[in-house]
């Protein structure tokens, strides 16, 4: 079985690893974990980035004096284990000013110094490194219809955007944001619930080119989608900026299982999506370890995420080369939608003039997607 490498740009939150498994009905089970920490074990499993949240390293309220040396001793840990800051994001959603949203509060002050958490933010991930600024609006939503103006607050959402991808143009950072989907959890309803909203959403902005998403697999299953679609039309897009692997067992609350755990069949569909798409952002992961491990259990979970990318990667590339795979997708006619509808030359008038096909042979085509599929679940299933 392959190694994890640092070809492989394997990437993992602070708050994955680190996350002291509170829950809304049970305290943590698990002690803070030293950041510097987080890196060495991570570097030792074959990660190659780290990315954080601000307060994840550097507690809401700390001092200057105190933040600078976290972050002398982080960028020491960097350097010792040769870990990359390949993304950073902003907390917008633990501290209680931010509980009716953040670049959606009703309260213009809160808004404000929501952008100006962010931007302190943006600071650092620049000087790290990072290449790719994460914007997860868990608290951008609402319970009820009438405590949030949905147009209103997507004025606001944009102006936010407007605003810092100015800044960052300003400053010269060359770092794009990547807008993540949630339906729901921690609010009701979150404002951008999935791929295709917060694609439809990027096409207002002023800068649209600076903007894409970071769909995690886990959010677009708990609303019931096929992750893997919404993966492949980011990336026919051109949006794809970042991922967020992890798994989940349909319509439920947010489980952040870990990669390849919950639905099988769609991690596989995503690994073959986004090699097929030529992907080439950090393969980053956002799960939690469960609630009853130990630190013990948090490491093994890292490793099995890695793990199961590169067991469902060899799967996917296997699938792809097999030759029945190859000749069942030409009698799917796979290789016949890749050629336009229309031949070179051609516009409505010709097509006006096309002699109609015989319908009834037409619907009597074969289609063969059920050997098709049961070609990939065997390869899943691994007996071929
Ligand atoms: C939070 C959320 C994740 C987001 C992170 C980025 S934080 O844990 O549940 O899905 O990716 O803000
Ligand atoms: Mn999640
Ligand atoms: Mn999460
Ligand atoms: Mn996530």
């Amino acid at each position: 079985r392959p190694e994890p490498r640092r070809e492989d740009r394997f990437s993992f939150g602070l708050w994955t690893v680190g996350w002291q498994a509170r829950d809304p009905f049970g305290d943590p089970t698990r002690a803070p974990m030293d950041p510097v920490h987080a890196l060495e074990r991570l570097a030792a499993l074959g990660a190659y980035g780290v990315n954080f949240h601000d307060d994840d390293l550097v507690p809401f309220g700390t001092d200057d004096a105190e933040r600078t040396r976290i972050l002398d001793r982080f960028r020491k840990g960097l350097a010792d284990t040769g870990l990359v800051v390949t993304t950073a994001t902003t907390n917008l959603f633990t501290h209680p000013v931010f509980k009716d949203g953040a670049f959606t509060s009703n309260h213009r002050d809160v808004r404000r110094f929501a952008l100006r958490k962010v931007m302190r933010n943006l600071d650092l991930a620049a000087e790290l490194g990072a290449q790719v600024y994460v914007c997860w609006g868990g608290r951008e939503g609402a319970e009820f219809g009438a405590a949030k103006d949905v147009p209103a607050a997507l004025d606001r959402y944009r102006e936010a955007f407007d605003l810092l991808g100015e800044y960052v143009t300003d400053r010269g950072y060359d770092l794009r944001f990547a807008i993540e989907p949630k339906p729901n959890e921690p609010r009701g309803d979150i404002l951008l619930p999935t791929v295709g909203h917060a694609l439809a959403f990027i096409s207002t902005l002023d800068r649209p080119e600076l903007v894409g998403v970071n769909p995690e697999v886990g959010h677009e299953e708990m609303a019931g989608l096929n992750a893997a679609a919404g993966y492949a039309q980011a990336l026919w897009q051109g949006k794809l900026f970042h991922i967020d692997l992890n798994g989940q067992n349909g319509p439920r609350y947010d489980q952040d299982l870990r990669f390849g755990a919950g639905n099988v069949r769609g991690a596989f569909w995503v690994v073959d999506t986004l090699l097929a798409g030529g992907y080439d952002g950090p393969v980053h992961f956002d799960f939690k370890p469960v609630r009853p491990e130990t630190e013990e259990g948090v490491w093994v979970s890292a490793r099995a995420c890695m793990d199961n990318y590169l067991i469902l990667r060899e799967k996917v590339t296997a699938f792809r080369a097999d030759p029945e795979v190859q000749a069942a997708l030409e009698v799917a006619g796979l290789p016949e939608l890749a050629r336009p509808t229309l031949a070179e030359g051609e516009g409505w008038r010709e097509l006006a003039e096309w002699p109609l096909p015989d319908v009834e042979v037409l619907a009597a085509r074969e289609v063969a997607m059920e050997h098709l599929d049961q070609l990939a679940l065997e390869h899943l299933y691994g007996v071929r």
